[in-house]
């Protein structure tokens, strides 16, 4: 069987809300809605962490955050540490199956060189190393408290490279189309990690001139999706040129919800930004609310998925590592522990995979879910706000968007998750001290 190559595109700080295919009502994004239309569109898949170290961490890895060490959100200075060496991605394991791997976008998981993407198995990196960067200069001004100096950031494998005044999602995508155009033909694993719509908010004017009718914050936020979709749109004609697109999964995501940060408006104001939507749910980066980690997923493979489907199962970043490792041949690995599923089997047969439980910290915040029950402890709407109560527990199912707290129904339920959610906690630090 020809072994399928994979494109994982992943969006950043983008809502459940905020593509055509999941209900944006202003926001167009036909080439993401039409990727929905020719695959499987998720309605319940989950980041495993609501910022964006952790969260790439997890897709990168197929583990929990937690077990790989990288819990927070990673600094910009270029001695900062990051992925230790002993964890293994998807690329590194891809790589030993015959895969040539590629990066064109954000890494966020360590600047010191030895945490950097051509050392955990990425033949190709082009793009940047740290959280965030200016769309057109590419520089770094994002500090800790206290603020650190401008670093450019900027990347061709090791080598820094400078590209002035080219807009980065329009950068990356190219760079993304090169290397299709480079390696179809033999298995290849590319992933397309944009900064959009990440802060800072910045768009090309032509862009801009498409949402003409929204406020200024919506505005930006869909020039920004907009581009991306764009760039999805060059990817997929790509793949169809050279003829690889039957035998490609693509795989669509976000790293987690959208981001109420202050810093996203351009023009001084210091409220909380609502620019992003995450839909019914409610939290925003750095909750584990819905609205934090739900996440829009897609996902294309022509020669196995039917076309058209909508798949309602719960899903998670840490589930692909296994799903692709499987296509590819290989095995998972046996000396140390994967935390997802092989989910292919359901778009390919409607099959469900086992129960289980899903869990997630963040920041001092657990939260665990298990069949349409959710429970979160110390719970956050955003960076900035306490959600009311401590103990928070829904029914997803009657109540998707988490508004009717139902602890004081349950006590014995809460305490049962609260145990299970403490000792998948406490495990995992343990576990990985033993590694
Ligand atoms: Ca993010």
């Amino acid at each position: 069987m020809v072994k399928p190559n994979f494109v994982v595109i992943y969006a950043d700080d983008l809502g459940y809300g905020d593509l055509g295919c999941y209900g944006s009502d202003v926001i167009q994004t036909p080439h993401l809605d039409q990727l929905a239309a020719q695959g499987a569109r998720f309605t319940q898949w989950y980041s495993n962490c609501p910022v964006c170290s952790p969260s790439r961490a997890a897709l990168l890895t197929g583990r929990y955050p937690v077990r790989t060490g990288i819990t927070s959100i990673l600094g910009g200075r270029r001695t900062t540490p990051g992925l230790p060496a002993r964890e293994v991605t998807v690329a590194k394991h891809l790589q030993t199956l015959g895969y040539t791997t590629g990066i064109m976008g954000k890494w966020h998981l360590g600047v010191a060189p030895a945490s950097r993407p051509n050392a955990h198995g990425f033949t190709e990196f082009f793009g940047f190393l740290a959280g965030a960067v200016d769309y057109y200069s590419h520089i770094y001004y994002y500090g800790l408290p206290g603020g650190i100096d401008p670093i450019h950031d900027l990347w061709h494998n090791e080598q820094e490279v400078w590209w002035n005044g080219q807009y980065l999602t329009e950068l990356l995508t190219e760079r993304a189309v090169q290397f299709i155009e480079h390696h179809a033909g033999q298995p290849f694993f590319l992933y397309l990690p944009y900064n959009a719509p990440h802060w800072p908010m910045h768009a090309p004017k032509s862009y801009l001139e498409r949402f003409r009718e929204l406020p200024a914050e919506r505005r930006i936020m869909a020039a920004m999706i907009a581009a991306m979709d764009d760039g999805v749109g060059a990817v997929l004609d790509a793949l169809a040129r050279t003829g690889c697109a039957e035998d490609t999964l693509v795989f669509f995501s976000s790293d987690n919800g959208p981001s109420a940060e202050a810093r996203n408006f351009l023009d001084g104001q210091e409220d909380p930004y609502y620019g992003g939507s995450a839909g019914i749910f409610q939290g925003y980066k750095y909750s584990l609310f819905e609205g934090g980690i739900r996440e829009p997923a897609i996902l294309r493979y022509p020669a196995r998925v039917s076309a058209g489907q909508v798949c309602e199962q719960v899903g998670m970043m840490v589930d692909l590592y296994p799903t692709l490792i499987h296509l590819a041949g290989g095995t998972p690995p046996q000396d140390r522990l994967l935390d997802g599923y092989d989910i292919l089997p359901m778009v390919t047969e409607g099959a469900s995979i086992p129960p289980r439980q899903i869990f997630w910290e963040y920041a001092g915040q657990l939260a665990v879910r298990q069949g349409n029950w959710k429970l979160i402890l110390n719970g956050r709407l955003d960076g900035e706000r306490l959600a009311p109560d401590v103990v928070h527990l829904s029914d997803l199912d009657h109540d998707p968007a988490e508004r009717m707290n139902l602890k004081d129904q349950y006590p014995q339920l809460v305490a049962q998750l609260k145990r299970d959610v403490e000792a998948w906690y406490q495990g995992c630090l343990l576990h990985t001290a033993q590694e």
